[in-house]
Parts: structure tokens; C-alpha cells; sequence
């Protein structure tokens, strides 16, 4: 999940968004105070990391148990087929996560679900369905894709599980347990027994957290919809000139990512993210399919990936930065249906292997104001990007606000030493 985020000046004041307090007491969570994951009062304290449970293979159930609603009944889904991608699609257009008033709702599209659920090794018995055995309808769904996941020194096979949801009708009936519990079941049978996933509400207890910045593309429909506040002091016509952009890029060199880039990029991706606490391992099969839009897999696009050719080096490619659609639904709104945002990807720079905080600062800097200039062009309304990587480098001097969602992040069965997150831009640590 990405959690729905809007700019706001008074969540920052009053410090977080309603979903990030946190109410409950390790007690209170009577599902999650039973499966292999930190308790809240550990999560700072030291560890030695490594899995909390072992698996014993012969003990994991081959078959699931019955749907434990009558009425409903398992269906593992093929997203192979049109029909039921749609149906993925409708439930979550309707159901998904929503922001804390409702203002907003994700619509991931159906490109986007071909592309997310269907990455390299993707299993069909890890796209889990709940049918109304009568009619037939999806009712609930949970997904998840194989990873392979490096916390510090240690890679994990792991599962990643999203695209968690109930129908609104089912809600509060503890059928979220019942779906995480079958699909931890499917991932145990393949001997993956460890998970990562994220979300926007607490739950003990994630490993980092992130907050998320919104970079205003189209202040003016922002504002229409409630997403930008108009800060005090300030006017729209003021507010419209501090956020335009040129209609050109300035990155000598920069042009669209292409098939035959995946290997420099991945190359260039790898050592940039050993220098990371977490991160997913990437293969060439991966990089070309999460980095190159592809018409077969999206027919909408949803990635959008560049690289910068150095002509003074041979055409070495020196860096890269992406992003992809999500938009999202205004909640009764016709004058402006939907908003579309840009999430800032995956990216890497030689530059970041210098050791020269200045140099490194300003090339990111330089980077992502291109980033902002072609998301414009695309015709984005907004660019999100969270306090990872060297994101705190360039938020500020980019102007990016802080957004009232932060995305917490969670392994399964796994113990690590809480990663802060985002680097520090005094130290770049
Ligand atoms: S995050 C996106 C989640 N989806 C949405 O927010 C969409 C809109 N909301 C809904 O569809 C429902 O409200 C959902 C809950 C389905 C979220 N992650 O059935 P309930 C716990 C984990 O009565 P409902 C994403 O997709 C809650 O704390 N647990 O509640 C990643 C409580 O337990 P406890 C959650 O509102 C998902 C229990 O469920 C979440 O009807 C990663 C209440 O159940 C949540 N987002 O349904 C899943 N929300 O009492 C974990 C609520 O203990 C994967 N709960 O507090 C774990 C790894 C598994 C694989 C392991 C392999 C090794």
C-alpha cells in the first residue's frame, strides 16, 4: 500500500496523521499479538537479527480451511485473464485504502495491477480471492509476489504482500486475519517464510517509517479538491507561480530508459542500493520489468524511467530516476474526478559514489527538477516522494511539502534493528 497523503501544515504542528497515533496496546491487538512479529515495546531496543519463528514444513496445513463466513469461499484468481483482472480492479476502485476524512480513495489502475501483481515469478495461488458462492462476486482480496530482500547483511527470500481488502459490507468482522493467515499459509508451502509489506496505519511493529512529500505540479486543481491548503498570507496567483516549471529539461544527456539500458542501470542500481540498510536484491528480469514501460504488461503507461548518456565518457550511463501513475479518486467531486500522481521510483546517480555530499546534492537536485518538468508534461498533478534513500537531499530546494501520511514498513517473521528512515541530509547517513 501507499498510504493517501495530503499536504497539511496542521497535522505537522500537532505531529502525526489520526492513523499513525497509536491507541492500541500490544493487547489489544488480538490478532497481531499472535504471529511472529515485534511487539512495540521491542521495536528500539537491539537485537540480533535473524527469523523469530522456525517453520517446521510438515506442520503447514497443504489445503485451506474452509472460508470462515458461509455463504463465501476461497478463490484463487487468474489475472491472466482479462475478466478477472477487472474484477481486482473494481473491488479495489471502490473499496481500497482512503485517506483519514474520505476525501480521496486509490484507483490503481488495471495496467497497474497487471504490472504489480504479475513481476518476475509471480505465483497465481498468491493472488487469493473471496467469492460470495452465490453470486459469484469478489468480496475480498490479498496478493502477494516473490522478493528477494537484503536487511543489512542478510538476503531473505521473501513474499511481498499488498492489496489488501475487504468489502466495505464485510468490514469489522476480523476477516483480515482469516486472509493473512491463508496467504502466510500459500508462502509457508513454498518455504518462503518471511514477508515484507507496508501500510499506512500502525500495527506492531514496523522495522521503518517514512513520511510522505507532495510536490504540487497543478496547485490550482489541488487546491480545488482540498488536497493543497492556501497558506495564510498567501494568494492563489502567487501560490500558481512559486510551483510552475519550464516546459525543457537542463540534464545534458537525459532521454527516455530504454530495453537495452537494463544492464548499466541495474549495474548502476545495485552498488547504489548496497549502501542501503534494506532493499529489495534486484535481477536484469526484474530491473526491465518494473523500469521499462512495456504496452503489453500496461496499455495505459504507468512507469516512466530515464537515464542520463555522458557523450564525454563513451555514452556510459552516469544516472538514472523513474516514476509511475497512481491516481486517485476525489470522493464526490465531478468537476475533478480523479487526481493524478506521480511516485517518485527508483533512481541512482555516480555522483552518490564520490563522497561529495556538495556534488551529490546538487546533481540530485538537478535530477529531480527534470523528474518534476517531464512528470508536468505527462500531465501529472502531483509528485510524491517519501524520506527514503537520498529523497531529503533535494525535498526542500525541490518544493516538496510534508503530507499528513507517513508508510510504515513491516517484515513478517523477521527481527531487525529499527532502520531509520531516510538519510540524514547533514550527515548523508
Ligand atoms: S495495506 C492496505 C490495506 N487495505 C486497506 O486499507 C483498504 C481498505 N480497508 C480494508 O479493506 C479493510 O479495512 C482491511 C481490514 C482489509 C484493511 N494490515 O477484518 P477486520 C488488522 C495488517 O475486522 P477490517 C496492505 O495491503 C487489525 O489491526 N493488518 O478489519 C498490506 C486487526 O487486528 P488486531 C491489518 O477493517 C497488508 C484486524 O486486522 C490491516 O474489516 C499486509 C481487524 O480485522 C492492515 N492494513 O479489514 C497484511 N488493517 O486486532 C499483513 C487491519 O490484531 C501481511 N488490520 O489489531 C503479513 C505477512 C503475511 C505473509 C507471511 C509470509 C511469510
Amino acid at each position: 500500500e501507499q498510504m493517501l497523503s495530503k499536504l497539511s501544515i496542521a497535522d505537522i504542528l500537532t505531529g502525526m496523521a489520526a492513523s499513525q497515533r497509536n491507541t492500541k496496546d500490544m493487547a489489544s491487538h488480538k490478532f497481531w499479538q499472535t504471529q511472529p512479529v515485534p511487539k512495540f515495546e521491542d521495536a528500539m531496543k537491539p537485537v540480533e537479527e535473524g527469523p523469530i519463528k522456525v517453520i517446521d514444513p510438515a506442520r503447514v496445513p497443504k489445503e485451506a480451511p474452509p472460508f470462515a463466513v458461509q455463504g463465501f469461499e476461497w478463490d484463487t484468481l487468474d489475472l491472466t485473464d482479462e475478466g478477472q483482472l477487472q474484477e481486482v480492479y473494481e473491488l479495489l476502485t471502490h473499496h481500497y485504502v482512503e485517506d483519514d476524512e474520505a476525501m480521496f480513495r486509490f484507483n490503481y489502475s488495471s495496467s497497474f495491477l497487471n504490472w504489480a501483481l504479475k513481476a518476475p515469478g509471480w505465483r497465481k495461488d498468491w493472488h487469493i480471492g473471496v467469492r460470495a458462492t452465490t453470486s459469484r462476486r469478489l468480496v475480498a482480496f490479498i496478493s502477494g509476489i516473490p522478493v528477494s530482500l537484503r536487511v543489512r547483511k542478510n538476503t531473505l527470500s521473501c513474499s511481498e504482500i499488498n492489496f489488501l481488502c475487504i468489502h466495505k459490507k464485510l468490514r469489522s468482522k476480523r476477516l483480515a486475519p482469516v486472509l493473512i493467515q491463508e496467504v502466510t499459509r500459500r508462502c509457508y508451502v513454498q518455504g518462503v517464510y518471511q514477508a515484507i509489506y507496508t501500510a499506512g496505519i500502525l500495527l506492531p511493529a514496523p522495522v521503518s517509517t517514512c513520511r510522505y512529500f507532495h510536490r504540487s505540479l497543478n496547485w490550482e486543481k489541488l487546491y480545488e479538491v482540498g488536497f493543497s491548503p492556501l497558506p495564510a498570507g498567501s494568494t492563489k496567483q502567487r501560490q500558481i507561480a512559486r510551483y510552475k516549471l519550464p516546459k525543457e529539461t537542463e540534464t545534458p544527456g537525459l532521454r527516455p530508459m530504454e530495453t537495452k539500458d537494463v544492464d548499466a542501470v541495474l549495474d548502476l542500481l545495485k552498488r547504489y542500493l548496497s549502501r542501503m540498510d534494506m532493499a529489495q536484491e534486484f535481477s536484469s528480469e526484474e530491473v526491465a520489468h518494473w523500469l521499462v514501460h512495456d504496452e503489453k504488461i500496461c496499455p495505459e503507461q504507468v512507469v516512466w524511467s530515464y537515464v542520463v548518456e555522458d557523450a564525454n565518457q563513451g555514452g556510459k550511463l552516469t544516472d538514472f530516476f523513474s516514476f509511475y501513475c497512481l491516481e486517485s479518486t476525489v470522493i464526490g467531486n465531478t468537476k475533478h474526478p480523479t487526481i493524478r500522481a506521480a511516485y517518485l521510483f527508483y533512481y541512482a546517480t555516480e555522483t552518490a559514489f564520490t563522497g561529495d555530499q556538495k556534488a551529490l546534492k546538487e546533481r540530485l537536485n538537478g535530477l529531480m527538477h527534470d523528474a518534476l518538468v517531464l512528470a508536468k508534461k505527462a500531465n501529472f498533478d502531483v509528485f510524491n516522494a517519501l524520506t527514503l534513500l537520498h529523497n531529503p537531499l533535494f525535498l526542500e530546494d525541490q518544493k516538496f511539502g510534508a503530507g499528513d501520511g507517513q508508510l510504515n514498513y513491516y517484515l513478517y517473521n523477521y527481527r531487525a534493528n529499527y532502520i531509520q528512515g531516510g538519510v540524514d541530509p547533514k550527515t548523508n547517513k
